[in-house]
């Protein structure tokens, strides 16, 4: 097998080649040397969304190019909103090791992890605005998307279909010859499972469950469980309560809600575990979900349908460049021109404009008419 076929592309083949993991390593490592020859060893690397595939994929990034003797920090964009990301920002004191992307120098080569957008609509600085990056400066990207970059000289994409870049990363440290210490094989582990709804969503390959198992040999089996058992605040029931309230169907596929408070920057993340929770109940096979989250307006979206073009949906309602999707879960967040940030007394007005605005973008997308507000069933009296 050619490693062309891994190197530069996604295919649906094994990752080990039938040469054995030791050639596919050594070229992998000849290309990369050769790449840090050319654009120097002074390198950043960059997470679009904090999540944990995206932190054990970053980590796993730093060792690959350490182990080649380049160095490089980790930048990130997104919050630790979510229970889980904050679970491993307390377990390992990330906020050591890692700075918000609006620190990103100037002048280093970029690695980006679990993302392959030079455009990713998630890069985005304390502000919320967009953050723009030239294109000339990526060397390295390690994904598990569908987007295809081509490779050159100066450019070394690593784009397979599969569960979890966590998983690439980690086959191709090992490849490298280099080893995975405590806290990479626990993100690692947690990386794989969360990306993959713990194993089982569809996408998941064999590299997922390898790599997985490997990195489990090192990995705490109570910080996995503490991780997905995690707690949600009090004030989490009041929000869902919102969302459930303002749930409208737009047609018999389709659902959206939004929570009608002013969320804190942290909180945008419950948005995703909204829409995970609806997705679960019958009755929509798309589920959007949005609020407002400090200054920016955020959404998560889930599907089940696997025909249906997420990312269009999402752009037609939030606005093309503002969101995007994979494997059937998606999002949006843009920030609000400055002078349309709410006060708390004028946040009701925002929120209640939004809402007929995006209803009014989601029909002209769908072509459905009427909106059927959602009633609750009586209970019998
Ligand atoms: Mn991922």
């Amino acid at each position: 097998m050619d490693f062309g076929l891994f190197i530069g592309n996604h295919d649906q083949g094994g990752l080990v080649p039938h040469g054995g993991k030791l050639d596919f390593g050594r070229l992998f490592a000849q290309k990369l040397r050769k790449l840090i020859k050319r654009r120097g060893g002074r390198w950043s690397i960059l997470i679009a969304q904090i999540d944990p595939d995206g932190i054990a994929a970053a980590f796993t990034i730093q060792a690959i190019l350490a182990h080649l003797g380049a160095q490089a920090d980790i930048f990130y964009s997104g919050g630790f909103g979510h229970p889980q990301n904050k679970m491993l920002l307390n377990e390992f004191e990330l906020i050591k090791y890692m700075r918000p992307m609006r620190e990103l120098p100037p002048d280093t080569v970029i690695a980006l992890a679990d993302s392959s957008r030079f455009d990713d609509s998630r890069f985005r600085d304390g502000n919320g605005q967009k953050i723009r990056l030239a294109p000339e400066r990526f060397g390295l990207v390690i994904d598990h998307h569908l987007e295809r970059g081509a490779e050159t000289p100066d450019f070394l994409p690593i784009i397979r279909t599969c569960g979890a870049a966590a998983s690439i990363g980690w086959k191709l440290l090992h490849a490298l010859g280099g080893k995975a210490d405590e806290r990479l094989s626990q993100l690692t582990a947690i990386g794989i499972l969360s990306d993959t709804d713990r194993l089982t969503h569809p996408i998941t390959q064999q590299i997922d469950r390898e790599a997985f198992l490997e990195a489990m040999g090192l990995a705490s089996q109570q910080l996995i469980h503490d991780c997905f058992d995690y707690r949600l605040p009090e004030r989490y029931l009041s929000l869902y309560e919102q969302v459930l309230q303002s749930a409208i169907i737009v047609c018999d596929e389709v659902r959206i809600a939004h929570v009608k408070d002013l969320l804190l920057e942290d909180e945008g993340d419950y948005l995703s575990i909204f829409a995970d929770s609806l997705r679960k109940v019958n009755g929509a096979k798309t589920v959007i979900v949005w609020g407002v989250a400090g200054r920016e307006v955020r959404a998560s979206v889930r599907t089940s349908s696997r025909q249906d073009d997420l990312t269009g949906l999402i752009e037609a309602i939030f606005g093309a460049g503002n969101g995007g999707s994979k494997y059937g879960s998606g999002g949006a967040r843009y920030a609000l021109a400055d002078p349309h940030v709410p006060y708390p007394h004028t946040a009701e007005l925002l929120i209640g404009f939004l809402n007929a605005q995006f209803n009014e973008r989601i029909i002209g997308y769908l072509g459905t008419r009427p909106i059927r507000r959602r009633t609750p069933e009586k209970t019998a009296t």
